[in-house]
């Protein structure tokens, strides 16, 4: 055990019926339970969050979280990918204790242990709802409903706890976020304290955006970020991605360019969303984007002069989804505010993973580079916690399961790799927090073509090995090179710093007892 005792486990369990005052321990030390809202949107990144940078847009509802609450500062993933993320959110471990390592070969055994069932045994009723993206059906809730696969933006379709699969009308962020509030008030049992899992397809590629907001932004240009001609050198497998706004984003499927004859690769996935509108949505669609593309395909840029047109499309229809997602989170929060919630609830907001803006030239995520594996985390905390401001301990994805677990008195599993945050909520400096992370990438050869890689990252160096495909460290110095453009692996002067970082990177590997280490000949039946 961890944390808290059996005891005080119990005695949470007992109070489960009770008032819901206050996730901390009361005066006569008996701990309560509050509840907990958790919204995770899909590819939203910091860039692209007010709270964290105003270059590009507002975002003032994720922003009143963190004002009411914090902001954390270094929040990371540990595999940076959605079916990945959301294994290592449920389980409080790396990708290889429980087993998804990837989008495109794994199913998710929810026979394994998971927080929300652990919740369910210390009193909870559990929700879930929005993308799961792992391939099962859920265990562990009390009521679920679920988007298959990726789900669909315009007029989706949802998996139901029966199993049955129906359509909805409507933009999936706003459906989502219906679904969530009527579970809160007329679902559940309002003696018991909660936990609900809001989770959108939003951000998600194309970006398409809710039919009232396709105006928006348009008079916008977004600044290029100083890295968008970024040349690779000396990143072999930065180099070999096939994620980048000039060369892979499809001028049809991702920037909306549908023309006469058009047949891009992704051209039938587009005419697949577009074929959910109904035909007066596709009019409103149409009498948008038909415009633009008809002034694109007459002035036919190249070159730069198309990379840019790119970039700008993308930005302005991903800041579109985000308005949103914005929208409906302040949905959410009024709800807890209007219904006597907010004292009791601990509120997160995260995202499955960072994303690329344009930085060296890319969308898309995978890579263990900053924006990536960075992802954007705030959180308004329930009375008993008054920290407040910016948390800036290295935290991690799997740290999210424990914290749970620990707000709602029941006990964290030893074999959990993340740690609570608890104690950072209480405004310690735990002087044995963790001063490493460590990050396992493994979707390769697939969409993006980034390569297996794992590697360790402190606060100011990052050590990366790429294998399976290629055999080769990068070093960074955060500090002095935080775009991550010179890879000083090799380089003089950093033998006594790689040697650490090797030594620190095995020593993680040995923790999490992750079977694929460096010098380890990759097979794939070894990750079972
Ligand atoms: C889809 C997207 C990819 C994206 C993956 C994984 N292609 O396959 O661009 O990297 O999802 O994203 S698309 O043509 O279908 O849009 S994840 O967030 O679900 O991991
Ligand atoms: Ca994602």
């Amino acid at each position: 055990m961890k944390q808290n005792s059996g005891l005080l486990c119990a005695m949470a369990a007992v109070s489960a019926a009770g008032a819901l005052a206050s996730c901390a321990g009361d005066q006569d030390g008996r701990q309560k339970q509050c509840n907990i809202v958790f919204i995770m949107t899909d590819d939203h990144t910091a860039q692209m969050m007010s709270c964290y940078d105003r270059r590009h847009i507002d975002t003032p509802n994720l922003d009143r979280i963190a004002a009411d609450g914090v902001r954390f500062t270094n929040a990371f993933v540990a595999n940076s990918l959605s079916g990945p993320s959301r294994a290592c959110l449920l389980t409080g471990k790396h990708s290889c204790g429980n087993h998804f390592y990837d989008n495109s070969s794994c199913v998710f055994d929810f026979s394994q242990q998971t927080f929300p069932k652990l919740l369910q045994q210390a009193g909870y009723q559990t929700a879930m709802v929005g993308k799961l993206h792992l391939e099962a059906n859920p265990e562990g809730f009390d009521y679920w409903e679920i988007v298959p696969g990726q789900g669909d933006y315009y007029n989706p379709d949802f998996i139901t706890m029966d199993g049955s699969i129906h359509t909805e009308k409507g933009y999936l962020t706003n459906i989502i976020t219906d679904k969530s509030l009527e579970w809160l008030e007329n679902g559940r049992d309002k003696s018991r304290p909660f936990c609900i899992m809001i989770h959108h397809k939003a951000i998600h590629r194309d970006w398409l955006p809710e039919l009232k907001y396709l105006n928006e932004y348009e008079d916008r240009t977004f600044e290029l970020p100083d890295n968008f001609y970024d040349d690779y050198s000396g990143r072999i497998a930065a180099a070999s991605q096939e994620m980048s706004i000039a060369k892979d984003m499809d001028i049809v499927y991702d920037t909306k360019m549908f023309y006469e004859g058009a047949d891009t690769r992704l051209t039938g996935t587009y005419k697949y969303f577009l074929g959910r509108l109904s035909e007066e949505e596709r009019r409103e669609y149409d009498a948008f984007y038909a415009p633009l593309t008809e002034s694109f395909m007459k002035q036919k840029p190249e070159g730069r002069e198309l990379a840019e047109f790119k970039y700008q499309r993308y930005m302005r229809d991903y800041a579109k989804v985000v308005k949103s997602l914005d929208d409906n989170v302040g949905r959410v929060l009024d709800y807890l505010e209007d219904n006597g919630l907010t004292d009791n609830t601990l509120v997160v907001y995260t995202s499955d993973q960072g994303f690329y803006m344009g930085e060296h030239g890319w969308f898309d995520k995978r890579f263990m580079y900053e924006e990536s594996m960075r992802t954007p985390l705030v959180m308004r905390f329930p009375d008993g916690y008054d920290r407040k401001g910016d948390i800036d301990e290295m935290v991690q994805n799997i740290d999210l399961a424990p914290t749970f677990l620990e707000l709602a008195g029941a006990e964290v599993p030893d074999d959990m790799h993340g740690v609570s945050l608890v104690p950072l909520f209480r405004g310690e400096h735990p002087s044995d927090w963790r001063t490493s992370l460590y990050y396992h990438f493994y979707e390769y050869p697939a969409e993006h073509m980034v390569m297996r890689h794992f590697g360790v990252r402190t606060d100011r160096y990052k050590l990366i090995h790429f294998y399976g495909g290629g055999d080769f460290f990068e070093l960074y110095d955060l500090r002095n090179d935080p775009a991550e453009m010179h890879n000083i692996y090799g380089a003089e002067g950093y033998d006594a710093i790689t040697d650490s970082l090797k030594a620190e990177m095995a020593r993680l590997q040995e923790q999490y007892d992750d079977p694929v280490r460096f010098g380890y000949e990759y097979a794939r039946s070894d990750m079972k």
